[in-house]
């Protein structure tokens, strides 16, 4: 029998030893982790070891000596600050996690970093820490395991089969991108979805009573989930039989919610938002220990029986694995294409013949908006590519985003309706038209978890100003390295009468401020092309892609150099002997400095015109091949973009100069904008022949 003496006291429960012995391993691992980091969240750990103890070894599908088991369940602890509750489940369970990686929490290079991240910890699923995020990359998961599940499983083969969990906190559950996706949850009926939701009341600064005091339950009840209410968080029994239930709810997600207490069993910080952010103080951790009947010495204590009864993991890991393996050989043998497709999907391989049917765009002086050429290649795309799913925020009519008779992803209960799209094929979990509806945030993170889970490759799209709402998962998408493509259309000024609010300026820098992000702006339908091929083949980077609402002119491939000198990031489109000027574009801009170049020509000045789609694609290149596009000994340079012109100064040099907007747009028709915001060839070519004149005086 575990009594608490503390001021809240809380109930006294009837614990098997073990178990509880287990409990506490979790639990005094984590504290005695951040008590040597002196910096960390003892809180959560304390708290929640019970749900997480009771949801790993009784429940959780996985195998620690294989973490990318493809079949496993997923685990994603949404609460990152409460990273070391994960590391002891992981080292505990026979992760390739030692005790000196625990001992190791926060420090340089250690894989315990302050909050999880996938590609550094083993079983790490997703990054989290910024609150919310990983209660969207969960919802994405369970999209993911829906699609897939539809799509090759057999009535004799359950291949796909697997549940994503979750362990959400109150940070979680008050951000609003935890309400945009599980509203989408709820909808989509992904009953393969389960959150554990920590419920203390207490955040990082103070009690929820301030700030968070709906009824959480009836919340998610609206929103379509189904929920469960476990009111003591160490009622191990009653934690088991919640999940059995969950599990059993095949039609909707669950949100178990757990009533715990922060800090549990710290005689002075239980029930505080002193327990939730900093080491509990020697002192204090004794006396929680011995509250616990743990040993105060040594740290870091594991009991064999502990370790014995954490390590089962292993061996049913490997036997349910083989299992697995078992049953794929044998749906290799009856559905060998399935199979073939599918195994393709897990190692991300691309077929051979993916982009056979990607148009060659035809020089036309009209030309096409980008959009629309994105759209064309798309299609041309998609039907190899089965990986290949998305969807945009209620923007398909504008962004031109659908996949043409792919269907549309929906709960199977929907009946077809108006999509705007139009979209034919089949509606159900094999659908691949994912609407996300207007919930740019949660799609960000959304695309996170679908890319997460493995086997998909997804896009997701908007106007590029509202890439401001999406940032957040953005950045965390470059933190993992995963292949989620953006596409932005509306890219600029030229969108147009929508005005102001809807013309974006600092979107364009402020993606290329995000490390480990390429962001593409294609100048004409070729090169759109060639920019989603880079997307489709760029491996464990996200890739972002800027495109025009307006239609461009498609460059004359015969006359100026080839589109697919994109993947260099930048290339000399048009050159000349002993070039003195070099204009530089990117994107609409270009057809404008190509114009220019007539006109600077009539005065025999000798232009370079370098077409500069991205950024980091040029940074990638090799210093010879960047100094032969833009060589130093030619000093006079004009970089031209309908965007901010922050960053441009390193590509024009000392002496050039930088056409960009430095204040907000305005509401006109998109020739209006550009002529009055200077994008003219008239006015490149003015500010060409003033630098011009400057030089030889
Ligand atoms: C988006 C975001 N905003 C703020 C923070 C800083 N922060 C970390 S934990 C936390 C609140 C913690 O409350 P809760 O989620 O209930 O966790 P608990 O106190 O139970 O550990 C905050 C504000 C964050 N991590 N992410």
């Amino acid at each position: 029998m575990l009594q608490v003496s503390n001021k809240k006291k809380t109930l006294a429960i009837d614990h098997n030893a073990l178990d509880q012995q287990c409990i506490n391993t979790i639990r005094f691992l984590s504290v005695d982790a951040v008590e040597k980091a002196n910096s960390g969240h003892p809180g959560l750990p304390l708290d929640a070891a019970p749900m997480a103890y009771v949801l790993w070894t009784k429940h959780l599908k996985h195998n620690p000596k294989n973490p990318k088991w493809f079949n496993r369940d997923r685990f994603v602890l949404s609460a990152g600050h409460g990273s070391m509750l994960l590391y002891s489940l992981l080292h505990l369970t026979g992760y390739d996690l030692s005790i000196e990686q625990i001992e190791q929490f926060r420090q340089w290079k250690s894989k315990t970093p302050g909050h999880p991240e996938k590609n550094i910890t083993p079983g790490v699923e997703t990054t989290t820490g910024p609150l919310g995020q990983g209660f969207g990359n969960g919802v994405g998961m369970a999209i993911a395991q829906a699609y897939l599940a539809a799509r090759y499983n057999k009535p004799d083969f359950k291949i796909i089969d697997n549940y994503i969990y979750g362990l959400v906190s109150d940070g979680d559950l008050m951000e609003g991108v935890a309400s945009e996706a599980a509203s989408l949850a709820g909808h989509l009926k992904l009953g393969k979805l389960i959150y554990l939701y920590d419920d203390n009341h207490i955040t990082l600064s103070a009690s929820t009573q301030l700030t968070f005091t709906e009824d959480c339950a009836k919340r998610f009840e609206a929103y379509g989930w189904h929920t469960i209410s476990v009111n003591d968080g160490n009622d191990t029994k009653a934690l088991d039989k919640a999940i059995q239930e969950a599990k059993k709810e095949t039609e909707k997600p669950s949100l178990i919610l757990v009533r715990t207490h922060i800090g549990y069993g710290s005689p002075h910080k239980q029930d505080t938002f002193e327990a939730h952010g900093s080491p509990l103080g020697e002192e204090e951790v004794k006396l929680t220990k011995e509250n616990l009947d743990w040993p105060t010495e040594p740290a870091f204590y594991v009991p064999q029986g502990a370790t014995e009864h954490f390590r089962k993991a292993i061996e049913l890991g490997k036997k349910e694995e083989e299992e697995w393996n078992t049953m794929f050989a044998n749906y290799s043998k009856k559905y060998s294409d399935l199979a073939s497709d599918l195994n393709r999907l897990i190692n991300s391989e691309l077929p051979a013949n993916w982009d056979s049917e990607i148009p060659t765009f035809q020089a036309d002086t009209r030309g096409m908006a980008t959009r629309v050429a994105c759209s064309k290649v798309m299609q041309s795309i998609s039907k190899h590519l089965p990986e290949f799913i998305g969807g945009s925020a209620d923007l398909n009519s504008s962004t031109h985003t659908a996949l043409k008779d792919m269907g549309v992803f929906e709960n199977p209960s929907m009946k077809k309706g108006d999509t705007q799209g139009a979209e034919k094929g089949d509606w159900g979990y094999n659908g691949r038209n994912l609407f996300f509806g207007v919930r740019e945030h949660a799609m960000g993170a959304i695309s996170n978890g679908l890319a997460a889970y493995g086997g998909i490759r997804p896009y997701c799209s908007t106007f590029l100003i509202f890439s401001d709402y999406m940032r957040p998962a953005i950045r965390l998408a470059a933190i993992m390295g995963l292949n989620v493509i953006y596409i932005f259309t509306h890219d600029s000024i030229a969108l147009g009468e929508d005005g102001t609010t809807h013309q974006p300026v600092e979107q364009l820098i402020s993606l290329r401020a995000i490390p480990e992000l390429t962001l593409i702006r294609p100048a004409d339908a070729s090169e759109t092309a060639e920019a989603l091929r880079i997307a489709i083949t760029t491996k464990n980077k996200p890739v972002a892609l800027a495109l025009t609402r307006q239609d461009v002119p498609t460059i004359d491939r015969n006359r100026f150099a080839k589109a697919d000198n994109l993947k260099y990031g930048a290339y000399i489109l048009e050159d000349v002997a002993n070039a003195e000027l070099v204009l530089i574009a990117s994107g609409s801009e270009v057809h404008l400095i190509i114009e220019t170049s007539e006109l600077l020509k009539k005065d025999n000045v000798r232009v370079r015109l370098v077409s500069m789609p991205s950024w980091e694609l040029f940074e990638e290149q090799s210093a010879e091949y960047r100094n032969q596009v833009l060589p130093s000994s030619i000093e006079l340079r004009i970089a031209v973009e309908a965007g901010s012109p922050i960053g441009w100064e390193c590509y024009v040099g000392a002496k050039g100069e930088v056409i960009g907007i430095k204040k907000f747009g305005s509401s006109a028709p998109a020739k209006v904008m550009m002529q009055e915001y200077g994008f003219t060839a008239k006015n490149i070519y003015d500010r060409a022949t003033t630098i011009l004149k400057k030089q030889k005086s």
